[in-house]
């Protein structure tokens, strides 16, 4: 299938760097220079950095830390929002999950109850290609795609948690990850979804 790269996402030539935070890949390129030092821009220097709790804007000090390249594990459902009314108990829950650094992805985990019990996803990156579990390289550098069907019980929070190659697990909250600039909020995904059997029970009352 022929891609087409639009404007929007930095036609005609864009760098794209896999497995590094998507400021990285820098859109409408016109020319590249190879340096010895670190370049010296404005979002390399004083914007994608990650800072303690901390350090507040009248503290700062951006010289302190390093350009955030790397990026965290992350996932997040893509078939379902928040106002999804479900007409069955059954729902595809499917999205992607990503680790940065060449880190695989070992699990997608899915849950109905708001994270007391999870059910392991399938995943894929060839659409309709399952993992083998031998095969140790595909699941790296791009989107992993990750599929299952659940059933859900009235009002349910359904959550993605991935897991990567190196037992990195995403975090319950933001709170756990804050960070002045506010990037890298990885924490799970939640989605609020409504059970059909119980609004029409409500709205013939
Ligand atoms: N030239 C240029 N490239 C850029 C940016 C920009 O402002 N100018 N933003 C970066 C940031 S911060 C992100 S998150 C990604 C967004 O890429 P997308 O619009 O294709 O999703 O582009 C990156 N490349
Ligand atoms: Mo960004």
């Amino acid at each position: 299938m022929k891609k087409i790269l639009n404007r929007d996402h930095g036609y005609p030539l864009r760098a794209v760097v896999p497995g590094v935070i998507g400021a990285r890949s820098v859109k409408w390129l016109d020319s590249i220079e190879i340096k010895e030092e670190e370049c010296q821009g404005f979002f390399m220097q004083k914007d994608y950095k990650m800072f303690p709790p901390s350090v507040d804007w009248d503290n700062i000090d951006w010289s302190t830390r390093k350009p955030q390249m790397d990026f965290p594990v992350q996932s997040a459902i893509c078939s379902l929002e928040d106002v999804d009314v479900v007409r069955q108990g059954k729902i595809k829950v499917a999205g992607y999950a990503l680790s940065g650094g060449g880190r695989g992805i070992e699990r997608v985990d899915i849950s109905v109850d708001g994270g007391k019990t999870w059910v392991e996803a399938q995943r894929y990156q060839k659409t309709n290609v399952l993992y083998a579990s031998d095969d140790m390289n595909s699941d790296k550098w791009a989107w992993v795609l990750f599929e299952a069907v659940v059933d859900i019980p009235e009002d349910a929070e359904i959550i993605a948690k991935a897991v990567d190659s190196a037992a990195n697990v995403q975090p319950q909250n933001v709170d756990e990850v804050w960070n002045l600039r506010g990037i890298l909020n990885t924490s799970w995904h939640r989605v609020q979804v409504r059970n059909a059997s119980r609004v029409v029970a409500n709205s013939s009352l």
